[in-house]
């Protein structure tokens, strides 16, 4: 095999005092963590479009991020030899598990038909090293979005034939993670969202959106593609407004189209901080419904106010991820899924291997820090009392529902007063969390 990036031998683990730039610190894939080894629980995948096709361009400058494996052009000879450099680089980092759009690692062709030609061609080759390295694949997506027809949105256009093309892109998708033994598919809204409502049926364009989830699930039973299907909220960007906005959104969506059961959430940081939440919110309010599925893990900049895709290295961040993603036991089938990429200025083939060798160690080491936290139950202890007034007397009984508003009022009119409040101590936990960092 040539060797795409010969200053640089397997990513080993060597521990929390080595020097070595290029090593673990932190993650230890053998390591067990609440029963499990740290390279199951934790799924590390590396995103194709951001680490195999990310060129530095912004919209003030030109591509910064030459490779010299890359000749820039969109010839099927470039997407193969990729498929080598993505592998040599996958093997070489460890992570268990890579994800793509179609379009990041095949190109389009002069017509569907071409693309569709193409696209196998490459997936054959994606066959042969997945089965070659044992690198697997997370999932799969279509880029609807890129191509000017996308214009107006895709599943959401007002063309029908574009609602057609995006079907049959998206078919060609779902066929090929299938057969790549995809374990998740995933729907980012692309487009799909509006500039402006008056030139929009946000209810027909919304309508449609739950027709498209529901054929590419049909498509998939038809073809026995049993993966998970995931719906990443973003609230902006490209439109000024998206549809798929927050994990509120998207449940009040996936539960007003009968999509329960069909559809889980892909949460993503940098969508979380543009949707004003924070990334734990997000992933509380999927996990609490049963609907946290996967993550796509990096950080904004709270500065730049767009999304960055900056690679994650905030243990707070990661430790608030873990702590979540520990209390539902981890995200299988989902994984951690790095929706990241190098800064502009960061040009060496060797920062794509710091980028994400920093990405893992931080989330292992959020890891740690939140099953600490787990094992000595501190913050569960605390919400636990907090709540406790519901766990006996008047509160059991709003909670099993036999205590009517009459009931209530009779009740209070009784006692008089409610019982005293106790503080939130929100400092002191802060502290608390700060010991354990
Ligand atoms: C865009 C984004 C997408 C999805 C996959 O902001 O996050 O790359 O993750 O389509
Ligand atoms: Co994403």
């Amino acid at each position: 095999m040539s060797e795409y990036f010969p200053e640089v031998s397997k990513i080993e683990y060597e521990g929390p005092e080595s020097k070595n730039q290029l090593a673990y610190k932190y993650y230890n894939p053998d390591e067990q963590i609440e029963g499990q080894r740290m390279e199951d629980l934790l799924r590390f995948s590396v995103a194709y479009w951001h680490t195999f096709r990310g060129t530095g361009s912004d919209p003030f400058g030109a591509p910064t991020l030459l490779r010299s494996w890359d000749d820039g052009s969109d010839s099927v000879e470039n997407a193969l030899k990729r498929v080598d450099v993505a592998f040599e680089f996958i093997s070489k980092l460890g992570a268990p598990y890579y994800c793509f759009h179609d379009r990041d690692v095949s190109p389009e062709g002069n017509s569907l038909a071409e693309s569709n030609d193409i696209f196998d061609k490459i997936a054959a080759k994606l066959k042969e090293k997945q089965d070659e390295t044992g690198i697997k694949l997370l999932w799969g997506t279509a880029n609807l979005f890129s191509n000017p027809r996308f214009m107006h949105g895709a599943a959401t256009s007002c063309n029908a034939d574009v609602f057609a093309y995006a079907a049959a892109q998206v078919k060609k998708a779902i066929e090929v993670t299938h057969q790549l033994g995809g374990e998740n598919y995933v729907f980012w809204g692309g487009r799909e969202g509006y500039m402006n409502l008056y030139n929009t049926d946000m209810k027909r364009e919304l309508d449609h959106l739950a027709r498209f989830m529901h054929l590419a699930h049909d498509h998939a039973k038809s073809i026995g593609f049993e993966g998970q299907f995931l719906f990443e909220p973003k609230p902006k960007e490209p439109t000024k407004h998206q549809y798929d906005f927050d994990a509120a959104a998207c449940m009040n969506f996936i539960r007003a189209n009968n999509l329960e059961g069909i559809v889980k959430l892909n949460i993503e940081t940098n969508h979380a901080t543009l949707a004003g939440h924070t990334m734990m919110h997000e992933l509380e309010y999927a996990r609490i419904q049963d609907s946290l599925g996967s993550i796509d893990a990096n950080t904004g900049d709270l500065l730049l106010g767009w999304d960055t895709d900056q690679f994650p290295t905030d243990i707070y961040l990661t430790t608030q991820c873990m702590l979540v993603i520990l209390e539902q036991g981890g995200l299988t089938p989902g994984g951690i899924n790095f929706d990241a990429k190098v800064r502009r200025e960061s040009i060496d083939p060797i920062d794509l291997f710091h980028a994400h060798i920093g990405g893992m160690d931080a989330f292992a080491r959020g890891t740690k820090i939140a099953a600490a936290m787990r094992a000595d139950n501190v913050l569960k202890d605390f919400v636990k009392e907090r709540y406790s007034s519901f766990d006996s007397g008047i509160g059991t009984k709003i909670e099993n529902g036999s205590a009517s508003f009459a009931d209530l009022e009779t009740y209070m009119l009784e006692k008089g007063e409610a019982d005293a409040n106790k503080s939130g101590r929100q400092e002191m936990l802060e502290n608390i969390v700060n010991q354990y960092l």
